[in-house]
């Protein structure tokens, strides 16, 4: 495809793609083997709580990331609450506001304060040096993300953890099957938090799961994701249903068996739109290191709207007029989200890091949905885009 310029829908023409192209469309393996399971499953009339096919992918999720203790639960954002919780976290605890709304609502949500902290521009991922600024006398815990599946500096909050200290723990949502220093993800901190989401990399339809190597907090956490209950009539804690049921541990059997395919595809992708996005001024591709492993799942660009003279927002609205429905995560950034918006009016002003990528970022479409062709035209559109920069300033309006 050779598009003119003219040819663009916000000038007129017909998208170039008929059908949406979206960011975050799963990745399904093996449907016999899924289907195989799910009747298993109906056969042995055992639906949820601590069935066969929870255990079975708790413990493969032990041996793959060479954690003591997985516990699958129905979504992250459950996990992360029920780890908050059992982690003894209140008062304040140090966030980025670069991340997930999950993160800042997991925490409200029991009303601890989630003070939000500045991310370095370069991983994206917080500040160690601005997380020590943000310690007051009322803060009890840091929560991380490894945003992209690119890990935090986990020595360097590690050491401030320890130091002045306060529970660690780590929203690994973007981070399954990624390492950091050679290890897998999920062994860091005191607990670590991953999304099995629709969305994500590696999905159970919903679900997600927190690792340690932490035996009494594993402990804890069993409970409390199973209403407190220590036996049948007795509960030890306050606990909440956040299990995950049967069916969504069969999706990530089967899942986990495709996952070097997964990873191969967004590779292969990612590598992809490296190439033809190469020597575009002004946009750049987020960087993977070649000595770690990454899931490759998110194709996040950083436009640079005084060289490329378009805005990332008037880009992201030109491919969404062509049906490529790229997301600008994480905008406008969890400060400016409600509550906090209302709740800390200027916290902006300790954010110029994360304020100035809110309005940079976007994200592209990857996963088995999307092929060779499909990034080609991708491409191709960004590149008319910026290399008619002026004209497009002149005659469109959003
Ligand atoms: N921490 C972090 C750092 C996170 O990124 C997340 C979740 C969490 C915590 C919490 O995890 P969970 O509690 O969800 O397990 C999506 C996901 O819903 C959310 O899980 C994810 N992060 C976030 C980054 O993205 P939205 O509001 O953008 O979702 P939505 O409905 O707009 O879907 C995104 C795209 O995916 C759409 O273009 C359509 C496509 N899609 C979605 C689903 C569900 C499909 O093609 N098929 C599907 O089944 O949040």
């Amino acid at each position: 495809m050779k598009l003119n310029i003219d040819e663009l829908t916000i000038f007129g023409g017909k998208p170039v793609f008929e059908y949406a192209l979206h960011v975050g469309r799963p990745n399904i393996g093996n449907r016999q083997k899924f289907t195989e399971r799910v009747a298993d499953i109906l056969d042995r009339k055992w639906l949820t709580n601590g069935g066969k096919y929870v255990q079975e992918f708790e413990r493969q999720l032990e041996h793959l990331m060479g954690v003591k203790h997985c516990i699958a639960i129905c979504n992250a954002t459950v996990a992360l609450e029920i780890a908050i919780r059992a982690l003894g976290m209140k008062g304040e605890v140090i966030v980025p506001s670069f991340t997930f709304i999950a993160t800042a609502h997991a925490l409200q949500w029991q009303e601890i304060t989630p003070v939000f902290c500045d991310i370095d521009p370069e991983t994206h991922n917080l500040d160690p040096r601005q997380v020590e600024r943000m310690i007051t006398p009322r803060t009890t815990g840091i929560i991380g993300v490894h945003v992209w599946g690119r890990a935090c500096d986990t020595d360097a909050l590690g050491e401030i953890a320890h130091r002045r200290n306060l529970r660690l723990l780590f929203d690994a949502a973007h981070a399954f099957a990624c390492t950091s220093k050679g290890q897998m993800i999920g062994g860091f901190g005191d607990a670590e938090v991953f999304s099995f989401h629709g969305t994500k990399f590696f999905n159970t339809l919903e679900g997600g799961a927190v690792v340690t190597n932490d035996d009494s907090l594993a402990n804890k956490i069993r409970l409390m994701k199973n209403f407190g209950f220590t036996n049948y009539d007795q509960t030890g804690y306050v606990g909440i249903n956040g299990k995950m049921n049967e069916v969504s541990a069969a999706m990530g059997l089967t899942n986990l068996e495709s996952l070097d395919e997964f990873i191969g595809v967004n590779r292969h992708n990612y590598q992809f739109y490296q190439t033809l996005l190469a020597g575009l001024d002004g946009v750049s591709l987020i960087a993977f290191s070649d000595v770690e492993k990454f899931n490759y799942q998110y194709v996040v660009l950083e436009i640079d709207a005084q060289i490329t003279g378009v805005t990332r927002d008037d880009l992201v609205a030109i491919l969404h007029a062509e049906n490529i429905l790229a997301r600008r995560y994480f905008f406008p950034g969890c400060h400016q989200m409600e509550p906090y918006r209302s709740y800390f009016p200027h916290s902006g002003l300790l954010l110029p890091q994360t304020e100035r990528l809110t309005q940079r970022v976007l994200c592209l479409p990857t996963g088995t949905a999307v092929g060779e062709m499909e990034i080609r035209q991708i491409c191709g559109l960004i590149r008319l885009t910026l290399e008619n920069s002026e004209e497009i300033k002149r005659r469109f309006t959003r």
